[in-house]
């Protein structure tokens, strides 16, 4: 058995944690020979509801648990943590401009950086879930000085499976036989998902498109928007947000990143290095490969005149996002 890894889960009193806790207990994120830790983080009104979930993942009986317990301070649940699923962040209400999100978004990821900084193990890896994810981990690594900025990232894995299943039903192949498909930009309705250096079953996803009639228009009118918007589709059939494929994003962006992707492409939101013209330090999404517990961005990748417009569209807003912040003094 490996030894034992301490999670701090975040929001773990809501929807998106319940959904994640209980396969994170039960091996599915770190596999089957890596004993869990869980430190849940609440506000004082989630308490009650991830205390809840604590009774239950108590009586789940889990080989690999070895601990849950229960904080509303950052500074305690963030104690030798090796892994922070950033879930909890404060929703959008009616009524609350952007600039009230932005600020108190800002005030809870600044003070879980400090606290990560501070009391966090050394190989901490951080993804962050709560909207707007990749702002939130910008000013979260702002705030964690001694750690390295490439340890704060941001959730694009869901959008990259809806991609996946998008490509997927457009041509009847299989999601396993697709690769080098990815999400580009921030995790909001600018997101741009790329098709151009994809393949499918080893041929360019493009020609295997247009033998299934779907030519660049159908990218630009459908695909794209279906992707960026499925979200919004999900509640509209749904009546309620993206829940388990969050938490299956959030899950399975963690174990890419742990345990490798095996040469497979896949999207994260992380620190740009300025690959690709992207502004260095903000949190972008690109096409990644992990291994042995590090991620790399590709820099294969063909970026056509069609792409580049819609990355620089997504770019252009995260440097808003982060314009905004910075002038609100949270970076
Ligand atoms: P819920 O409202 O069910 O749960 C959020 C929980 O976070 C609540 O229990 C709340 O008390 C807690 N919380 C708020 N502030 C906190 C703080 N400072 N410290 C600790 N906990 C805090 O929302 P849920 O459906 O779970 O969604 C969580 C977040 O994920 C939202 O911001 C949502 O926008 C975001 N999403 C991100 C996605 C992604 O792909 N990056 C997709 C799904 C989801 O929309």
């Amino acid at each position: 058995n490996h030894s034992p890894v301490t999670i701090t889960v975040t929001g773990a009193g809501g929807q998106i944690g319940y959904a994640t806790l209980f396969r994170v207990a039960a091996g599915e994120m770190l596999g089957p020979d890596t004993p869990v830790r869980l430190r849940l983080l609440e506000i004082p009104q989630g308490v009650k509801a991830a205390e809840g979930a604590a009774m239950e993942l108590d009586d789940c009986a889990f080989d690999l648990l070895e601990s849950v317990d229960v904080f509303d301070d950052p500074h305690q649940a963030f104690e030798g943590a090796n892994i922070g699923m950033l879930i909890g962040s404060r929703p959008r209400t009616a009524g609350m401009e952007r600039g009230d999100l932005l600020e108190a978004n800002g005030a809870i990821f600044s003070t879980q950086g400090q606290a990560i900084n501070a009391h966090a193990a050394d190989d901490i890896k951080v993804v962050v879930v709560g909207n707007p994810a990749n702002t939130n981990a910008l000013i979260c690594a702002s705030h964690a000085p001694d750690i390295p900025a490439e340890r704060f990232t941001a959730l694009t894995r869901l959008d990259h499976h809806r991609a996946l299943a998008q490509l997927a039903l457009a041509t009847g192949a299989r999601v396993s036989d697709i690769e080098g498909l990815a999400i580009w930009g921030n995790h909001s309705a600018t997101q741009y998902p790329d098709v151009f250096n994809a393949t499918i079953a080893g041929r360019p996803a493009i020609e295997v498109l247009g033998e299934n009639g779907k030519n660049a228009s159908w990218i630009e009118s459908t695909f794209i928007p279906k992707v960026a918007q499925r979200g919004a589709e999900i509640i509209d059939v749904r009546g309620g947000s993206s829940v388990a494929s969050a938490a299956h994003g959030a899950i399975s962006h963690i174990k890419s990143w742990v345990s490798g992707t095996n040469g497979q492409t896949t999207s994260m939101a992380v620190v740009s290095d300025g690959s690709y013209g992207v502004e260095k330090g903000l949190i972008c999404s690109f096409p990644v490969v992990c291994e042995n517990g590090h991620y790399e961005i590709k820099h294969s990748y063909d970026i056509s005149e069609f792409s580049r417009k819609f990355i620089e569209r997504s770019v252009n807003e995260l440097k808003s996002e982060r314009d905004a912040v910075a002038s609100l003094g949270l970076l």
